[in-house]
């Protein structure tokens, strides 16, 4: 098949892949914006390149006009999660959405591979519309923790280097890390719900700071000088406190003087 030809026949996945990425992302954004914890850390994708498809194709003894059909991580999305327990609740999350359908799933963390290697994987038939029209076609998507990644990472890249065939003694201690990180994702996920409500309390922090100083800059535009002057200092002085609660209190405060400018301005308009 000439290179032409399979930028064309890629173009579809390629598509599904950054939709996909967009929407995932999305949704983490979502969860921090309402101030919750976001199962997932981050997305990556990437569409196969042509050399592997290749490679998988011959190894898996699959003719080039039967590529789309038989090999279905041609497009492929990574969802990364910090704990073990994420990785259920993203499952959860693509199984609710009306934007997939699921085709097959695997659990490679439960059924750990020989290899070492661990991840969910979940096959779903994503809808793209190109200039042909709709088409349907299959995305992997992968879900596993930064740890898992970590090992996974590596290991394909040495499995890159050895062509399949990783010296004994790499193999042994990869299988040996591979068990290590078991051990560490577990201890990691003893401390979760601590460490879920630290990062919560710092996006909450993030996000006050912002709104409060997107509400001054706009005061600027409207307000009394001395008055700006005065809550600036007020808000150094409360943001070198420390306390989320007062923090929170001036930023309602300052809602409430911004209201008062914003009725006023229509006041003066009418
Ligand atoms: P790449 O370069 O990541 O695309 P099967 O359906 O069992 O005939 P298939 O399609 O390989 O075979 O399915 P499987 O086993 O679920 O693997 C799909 C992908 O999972 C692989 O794609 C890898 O990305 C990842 N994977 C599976 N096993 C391993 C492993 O032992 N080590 C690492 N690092 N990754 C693994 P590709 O095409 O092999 O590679």
């Amino acid at each position: 098949m000439e290179i032409q030809l399979w930028r064309e026949i890629l173009s579809p996945y390629d598509l599904a892949v950054k939709e996909l990425v967009v929407k995932f992302e999305h949704l983490i954004q979502e969860y921090r914006n309402q101030g919750l914890y976001s199962p997932i850390e981050q997305v990556t994708g990437r569409v196969k390149t042509i050399a592997s498809i290749l490679d998988k194709a011959q190894k898996k003894n699959v003719m080039v006009d039967e590529i789309e059909e038989k090999i279905s991580d041609i497009a492929g999305v990574r969802i990364i999660c910090q704990f073990v327990e994420d990785i259920q609740r993203v499952v959860e999350i693509i199984r609710q959405r009306t934007d997939m359908e699921i085709v097959s799933e695997r659990d490679y963390i439960n059924h750990m591979k020989d290899s070492g290697y661990r991840s969910y994987h979940i096959i779903v038939r994503y809808e793209v519309q190109t200039v042909k029209g709709c088409r349907k076609i299959n995305v992997e998507i992968q879900i596993r923790t930064l740890a898992m990644n970590f090992w996974s990472t590596i290991e394909h890249s040495l499995q890159y280097k050895y062509k399949m065939n990783i010296p004994d003694h790499i193999r042994e201690k990869l299988a040996n890390v591979a068990n290590a990180i078991i051990l560490l994702d577990n201890e990691m996920s003893s401390v979760r719900s601590e460490i879920m409500d630290a990062q919560i309390s710092s996006q909450i922090h993030t996000s006050l700071v912002s709104d409060i100083l997107n509400n001054i800059q706009n005061l600027y535009r409207v307000a009394n000088k001395r008055e700006i002057q005065k809550i600036q200092d007020e808000f150094y002085r409360i943001y070198e406190l420390d306390d989320i609660d007062q923090l929170r209190r001036f930023g309602k405060e300052l809602d409430v003087i911004a209201e008062g400018y914003r009725a006023q301005s229509i006041a003066e308009e009418e």
